[in-house]
């Protein structure tokens, strides 16, 4: 009988998406400590402020900065998927799929800046965005967001 196993580590599962259209626009988040509490771009979390909106069908950038010191934040993202195009400047390597390939939480490490490319496809709705350490979550590192057909143009949400 024969072996007909392959390594998983040498498949190639599904070819990545395109990554080269412009982006609509570039976001930028801070990850940030504040004042004992957890917030991005300045803010803590509120449950009736949605930050920014989403144009759906459209091509998205956005960079993500740790400045928080010695701590790191999983940063994760609900309804669509991104792929990493930065880290701290440089490309993701070839060889690591936990760089390159599509994802819904990028690992902030400590001072790291990091590019992802976003195209939101088919979801409408609200969402938050937020670090998935589950204290930093609580208080109160999470933004609220809204896909819709409209979209904004704010920078810093
Ligand atoms: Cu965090």
């Amino acid at each position: 009988m024969p072996d007909n196993s392959l390594n998983p580590a040498l498949m190639n599962f599904y070819g990545f998406p395109n990554t080269n259209d412009a982006p609509r626009i570039t976001r930028t988040f801070r990850f940030e400590r504040n004042n004992g509490q957890w917030a991005v771009n300045g803010k803590f979390a509120t449950c009736d402020e949605i930050r920014f909106a989403i144009k759906r069908n459209t091509v998205e950038k956005w960079v993500f900065q740790n400045n928080s010191g010695g701590w790191q934040h999983p940063i994760h993202m609900h309804f669509e998927e991104f792929q990493t195009l930065l880290i701290n400047g440089r490309a993701p390597r070839s060889t690591e799929l936990v760089e390159r390939g599509r994802k819904d939480v990028f690992r902030l490490e400590h001072n790291m800046q990091t590019t992802v490319y976003f195209r939101f496809r088919d979801f409408v709705g609200k969402l938050p965005l937020h670090c998935h350490n589950v204290v930093h979550e609580d208080h109160a590192m999470m933004a609220l967001l809204e896909i819709n057909d409209v979209g904004d143009n704010k920078t810093n949400p």
